[in-house]
């Protein structure tokens, strides 16, 4: 049986102002960052933490983030390059449901999705002040529909070759042997962040947006982006504590310092 593997899959980047990213800190002024997905080759399948931004989504809905992203950095083209097809995915699980977390899910046909419940929950029915973030609703195609009813929109016959089954999970939980998702709700109502333990180094600790980078943990600041700010606070203490108890080494969400460091592609972690 072959170790467990962990690859990032580069998916372009996006523009927020600095005051999103500090909230109530700053400075302000545009900030570039990453985003990307994670792929982690287990004995039990492939898993994807995280599909990244849908390029045509992003232009349509949010064209003020400049998105940056070719061709190889779409999740079907990151596949490629390792040698592996869409259909080879078998689980994706969502950290939480805002567009440049899951843009990439449609095109991952064959996978089971995992999310914590009150995540799904949310992305149907959320706060008017999440909207944007909630603005991709591809990744369940029941829901968009539901939205949709009533507007004059054409059909997207896409969407309809992609029909997800959903595994909705709560509490913090071993998904497959080395491979854990810890509660860290705040940024969202469902939010998950994702550890793995590897043979050969230290846990790897994806914050996903409970911290988007090294800097908001130094500063014990979050971003602007939040359904609660005190349990985001709490979710980023609870993130420095779990990678102190295991020793495990955190991995930011949106970091473009700290993602130039990181092995991508077929550089993968063992
Ligand atoms: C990158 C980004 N842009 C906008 C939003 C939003 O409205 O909620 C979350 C979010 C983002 O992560
Ligand atoms: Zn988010
Ligand atoms: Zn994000």
């Amino acid at each position: 049986m072959s170790d467990t593997k962990v690859y990032l899959l580069d998916g372009g980047t996006l523009v927020i102002d600095g005051f999103h990213v500090f909230w109530n800190r700053g400075p302000g002024g545009e900030v570039r960052f990453p985003c990307y997905a994670v792929l982690i080759e287990h004995k039990d399948g492939y898993y994807m933490f995280d599909t990244g931004y849908d390029f045509d989504h992003v232009m349509r809905v949010l064209p003020f983030e400049k998105p940056i992203q070719d061709k190889a950095q779409t999740i079907p083209g990151q596949l490629a390059a390792l040698g592996l097809k869409t259909d080879d995915i078998n689980y994706v699980i969502n950290s939480h449901y805002h567009f440049d977390h899951c843009g990439g899910n449609k095109h991952l046909h064959k996978a089971c999705t995992i999310c914590h419940k009150k995540e799904l929950e949310a992305s149907a029915n959320c706060q008017p002040f999440e909207h944007l973030g909630y603005s991709d609703l591809t990744f369940a195609p029941d829901i968009l529909k539901k939205k949709n009813a009533g507007k004059e929109l054409p059909p997207d016959p896409a969407l309809d070759m992609f029909t997800p089954k959903f595994e909705t999970v709560t509490g913090d939980q071993e998904i497959a042997k080395g491979i854990h998702l810890f509660e860290t709700p705040g940024h969202t109502a469902g939010h998950y962040s994702l550890m793995v333990e590897l043979k050969n180094r230290r846990p790897m600790l994806f914050t996903a947006d409970a911290c988007y980078t090294k800097k908001n943990m130094e500063m014990m600041c979050i971003s602007s982006f939040h359904l609660d700010p005190t349990e985001s606070v709490k979710s980023m203490k609870r993130l420095k504590e779990l990678a102190e108890k295991h020793d495990a080494e955190l991995f930011y969400s949106h970091d473009l310092e700290s993602f130039k460091g990181y092995q991508t592609g077929a550089n993968y972690y063992s």
